[in-house]
């Protein structure tokens, strides 16, 4: 058994965490309480053994997500607790400390983080005995919030100490469509600054695109968190389809380091989901395989503002679900790396990273995405992500040369020389990506 981990740390970590198990269970056929709807299925033994990457079963035949949700504050957690799925998970895979970090990612780092992250390592450590083959975590995370970014930034650094396996990351960027604080560009550059050196690959969702995605194309008026929610969701659960189901090729989570990370520090790859349509349009549209897989090539069906035709795409994994064949997507890739508007750097290995899962994607009930009969996901590493660091480095910069706010992070025992160097680091990444785009190598310092 090759168990994974899934920790959820702050607001927007928990609430996505638990629209994903939502979705997850579903796709499982599981209820809210753990038990397998189909129990003659689960009694004849039918249930897959690669369910038990995700969950633990217990003895009377429960699945307990193996998840740890992990807040400063009570009561993002406490209302999971009192929701739908209060049986689903297990009450003491739930840590609350008493006080948020206020946006502040000194806070959720250095002060308040301190006395929640030696319970929460030592919960980790208990789950990881608890598996036979552990493979490694995946964090859900806002960049942005105190203890999204700076109290995932300080777990992530000491789980460095105690265990190198894979390390990955649904990393959420702000938008100023639902922004909650003026200092979330310090707290995005200090967390992606940290996130540089101690994950494997970080996915970037920026809730600017989803937000986007949700009012333009699944025509909703005001979108919520929920609505944003719901479509991360679905990319998480593409990305871990071949982890949770059998009979998949891909069947290990540093595959996909392996595919989309061609230089240690180059980790940030953007995803895409095919078709974005509402409930309302399905019945007038189906798709085909082409159409799907040319559509997430296309700025507006990216979980990230950037302009892929200004870039060049490094890798690509494209996981497909349902009805879908792979001599169609074979000549789907084929015609489309012919076209200009999509340019690969020199050195893109010829052939993508594919992925097929013949289930069809679940949507959560109320979702406004229609669920249809064959859906793509990708994943690629591409240099046009670089105009996100340069827009987060400018609203960095603004703040900076004015030292506004500063007082609040040297307050909470940081120091004024960390700012600097973030923001350097940063402007390292953002050059690298230029770097890879004019063919060239990146400097030595972004390597080893
Ligand atoms: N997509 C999405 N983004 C969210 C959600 N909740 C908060 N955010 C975003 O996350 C950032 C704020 O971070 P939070 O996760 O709320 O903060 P936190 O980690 O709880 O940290 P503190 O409250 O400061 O201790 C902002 O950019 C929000 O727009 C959510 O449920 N979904
Ligand atoms: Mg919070």
């Amino acid at each position: 058994m090759r168990e994974c981990i899934c920790l959820q740390v702050g607001q927007a970590g928990c609430q996505i965490g638990s629209s994903f198990w939502q979705l997850c269970c579903l796709e499982h056929d599981i209820r809210s309480d753990g038990m397998i709807n189909d129990q003659s299925a689960y009694e004849n033994r039918v249930i897959k053994d690669s369910i038990r990457s995700f969950y633990d079963e217990t003895t009377t035949g429960k699945f307990v997500p193996r998840t740890l949700f992990v807040d400063l504050e009570p009561s993002v957690i406490d209302t999971i607790k009192n929701s739908a799925q209060k049986d689903l998970f297990h009450p003491s895979n739930m840590i609350t400390g008493k006080e948020d970090a206020a946006n502040n990612y000194a806070r959720g780092h250095y002060t308040i983080g301190k006395d929640v992250i030696e319970p929460t390592l030592e919960k980790i450590r208990k789950m990881i005995e608890f598996c036979d083959g552990f493979q490694g975590f995946f964090f859900i995370n806002s960049m942005g919030g105190g203890t999204g970014a700076g109290f995932t930034s300080l777990l992530l650094e000491k789980l460095e100490d105690f265990n190198k396996k894979c390390k990955l990351q649904i990393a959420i960027f702000p938008a100023p469509q639902v922004s909650t604080a003026v200092v979330e560009p310090y707290n995005t550059v200090f967390a992606t600054n940290s996130t540089m050196e101690t994950t494997d690959c970080t996915f970037v969702m920026d809730n600017e695109a989803i937000y986007n995605i949700s009012h333009s194309k699944l025509d909703v008026e005001r979108p919520t968190y929920t609505n944003l929610n719901n479509l991360i969701s679905q990319v998480l659960s593409s990305l871990t389809a071949s982890l949770r189901f059998d009979g998949q090729l891909n069947v290990d989570m540093c595959e996909f380091q392996t595919n989309l990370v061609p230089y240690p520090k180059i980790h940030f790859p953007i995803s895409s989901l095919s078709p974005l349509i509402s409930v309302e349009k399905a019945n007038h549209e189906q798709l085909s395989s082409h159409q799907i897989t040319s559509e997430c090539f296309d700025a507006n069906n990216q979980l990230a503002k950037c302009d892929p035709k200004t870039g060049k795409y490094m890798s690509c994994c494209l996981l497909y679900r349902g009805d879908v064949l792979p001599k169609d997507v074979n000549q789907a890739i084929a015609q489309l790396k012919c076209k200009r508007q999509i340019r690969f750097v020199d050195w893109c290995p010829t052939g993508f990273k594919i992925g097929f899962n013949h289930q069809p994607a679940s949507v959560i009930p109320g979702c406004e995405l229609a669920q249809v009969s064959r859906t793509a996901c990708m994943l690629s590493n591409t240099t046009s992500v670089k105009s996100l660091w340069s827009r987060i480095n400018h609203k960095f910069d603004l703040m900076y040369k004015k030292r506004a706010f500063i007082h609040w992070y040297v307050g909470e025992g940081m120091e004024e020389g960390e700012f600097h160097e973030a923001r350097e680091n940063l402007g390292w990444l953002e050059k690298n990506y230029d770097d890879i785009e004019g063919e060239g190598e990146p400097t030595t310092h972004l390597e080893y």
